[in-house]
């Protein structure tokens, strides 16, 4: 197991369209056990391979509370299905948009169908930060970020306070 390391926006590798997994053998499994540990080092609740690199379709997620039990969920080819015409507002944030949080507006429920750890076909019925969080992983897979989904004023001022980050990153 390894911490791997995150891109920020705005890396072109984050705007890649992640393809599918052939078979969930071990390298899947040793890529998704990477990306919980990283996931949790980052103190995030999700993680898409694309965030570390991969531009696989594989997502991790854990929404356990702080004082209770780590509880994973690996996603391998997910596909939403059955998004609800009720939207919720959440505020979202993300770990290649590192200190920044704004509302966005999506269908409050959704299913998902995917491949789990062991391959197997599974689906389940997600709704509050549950449909939130897989339709916002769900977006790293096709190259989108939640800035996408603001107003390009708010997108661009981010986006420049990020370079800008970045710039005196680079020079410390
Ligand atoms: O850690 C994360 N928190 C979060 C909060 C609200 C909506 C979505 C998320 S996902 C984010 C981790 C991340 O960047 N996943 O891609
Ligand atoms: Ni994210």
């Amino acid at each position: 197991m390894a911490i791997r390391e995150i891109l920020t926006a705005p890396d072109p590798r984050l705007r890649r369209i992640s393809t599918p997994v052939e078979v969930v053998d071990d390298a899947v499994r040793a890529l998704m056990d990477d990306m919980v540990e990283t996931m949790y080092d980052a103190k995030g609740i999700g993680l898409a391979a694309i965030q570390v690199d991969v531009p696989r379709r594989v997502i991790v997620m854990d929404l356990a509370g702080e004082d209770e039990e780590p509880s994973p969920i690996y996603f391998v080819n997910p596909e939403i299905l059955d998004p609800s015409g009720e939207t919720s507002l959440y505020q979202e944030g993300c770990l290649s948009v590192p200190e920044f949080y704004e509302e966005v507006e999506r269908p409050a429920k959704c299913r998902v169908r995917y491949l789990d750890y062991n391959g197997v076909e599974t689906t389940l019925d997600a709704e509050g930060l549950f449909a939130t969080c897989i339709q916002h992983e769900m977006d790293h897979l096709n190259g989108v970020l939640f800035i996408d989904h603001l107003s390009r004023l708010k997108r661009d001022r981010i986006l420049r306070k990020l370079k800008k980050e970045q710039r005196l990153a680079a020079m410390a």
